[in-house]
């Protein structure tokens, strides 16, 4: 296995945190229509038009103060909290394959930055706006990378992001197409590049888990198994048939701590990839229903009602969960947690919620084999 490094560590998604980075919607702009993203204002009529550059100040200092609720949170735990470096995303994006017209925002370091272990991965991403997220966390990479010599830091290799790496017209597809589709896991993204957004990921020490996804698909989960695989992880992909748009896993399959996973009672497992974890003794507990339907979600988030189990573990009995959240709350409690509510409904227009939000860099623990 990799070794044990005192500035980079962590390897599953619920030992004792130490570091953590915290995202920030200083600068973010809306998100742009392109191939691997098609954005729309929730309940609108189809053809209106989705809003283009900066965000609102009103829509910033909200989700800003919400985040900053979270810092203080954190910091009040012992947490050494981090923050990007400022970005200006109104810039576009050129490169010989394609063009956006600007970058997104640095609200959620999940979706871009992964901790393995002692080791840094920065995620090739799937959409073209967010080709650069990488940079408002680079700073901080040289800082953990110069801190320590045991510290490793790898940049997946870059997908075209061209016209061919998109799957034309998977945005129309009526839905009996794309029930058909689902089968065979064909979503906007081909199989020709290697393509993963780090948020589809779950990491249980030795074991990482990932979700095929529209922002991960089989040449990702491929490069990752011969990258991860030789230094002693390994890579178990799963399927969720039933999500029809599956972006990142933080919202479907959730450990909380050694033998316990919260899913997504909307999106099980397929047939047979429930039995690892069930054959190694571990419960898989249903979400509650979140407190609010997809329809009454921000007009301007393109995430599901299920952000509502996107919490975020601070210690394996101590979890950060959404304020209004009280059904996953008392089903916490129930299962022994201590449960920290906070206000955070302001940050999923950006995408997120608290685990989106958030890239934890060190936690105490090493990479323990949980599916021996
Ligand atoms: N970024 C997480 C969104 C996942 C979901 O909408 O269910």
């Amino acid at each position: 296995m990799q070794q044990v490094s005192e500035v980079v560590n962590s390897w599953n998604e619920w030992d004792p945190l130490e570091e953590i980075v915290v995202g920030s919607a200083d600068g973010a702009n809306f998100e742009p229509t392109e191939p691997g993203n098609r954005p729309q204002i929730r309940n609108a009529p189809p053809g209106t038009p989705f809003p283009s550059g900066p965000k609102s100040a009103e829509a910033v200092d909200r989700a800003n103060e919400e985040l900053a609720g979270l810092v203080s949170l954190l910091e009040s735990e012992g947490v050494r909290v981090r923050r990007p470096a400022p970005h200006d995303f109104s810039q576009p994006v050129r490169t010989p394959d394609f063009e956006a017209a600007n970058q997104y925002c640095a609200v959620c370091p999940r979706d871009v930055m992964i901790t393995i272990g002692n080791e840094i991965i920065e995620a090739p991403m799937s959409r073209r706006s967010r080709y650069f997220e990488y940079q408002p966390y680079r700073e901080l990479v040289y800082e953990y990378w110069n801190a320590d010599p045991r510290v490793v830091w790898t940049t997946a290799p870059k997908p075209s992001m061209a016209d061919k790496m998109y799957r034309d017209g998977f945005w129309d597809w009526p839905l009996a197409e794309r029930h058909e589709r689902m089968h065979s896991f064909e979503f906007c993204v081909t199989q020709d590049e290697v393509v993963f957004d780090a948020a589809d990921m779950s990491r249980f020490g030795r074991d990482i888990v990932v979700q095929e996804s529209m922002t991960t698909n089989r040449a990702g989960i491929t490069w990752l198994k011969r990258h991860l695989e030789p230094k002693g992880f390994r890579i178990r992909p799963v399927h969720f048939p039933l999500d029809f748009f599956p972006s990142h896993i933080d919202c479907t399959f959730v450990p909380l701590r050694p033998g316990l996973v919260l899913t997504n009672p909307d999106r099980p497992l397929r047939e047979g990839e429930e039995k690892l974890f069930e054959s190694n003794g571990w419960e898989l507990v249903a979400a509650p229903e979140p407190t609010t339907g997809n329809n009454e979600m921000p007009e301007f988030c393109q995430s599901s009602k299920w952000l509502s189990m996107n919490v975020l573990s601070i210690g394996p009995n101590k979890v950060i969960c959404e304020q209004q959240e009280k059904p996953l709350q008392e089903l916490l409690y129930a299962l022994d947690f201590e449960v920290f509510p906070i206000p955070f409904r302001n940050v999923f227009e950006y995408g997120g919620s608290l685990h989106c939000a958030t890239w934890d860099v060190r936690r105490t623990g090493a990479g323990e084999d949980y599916f021996p």
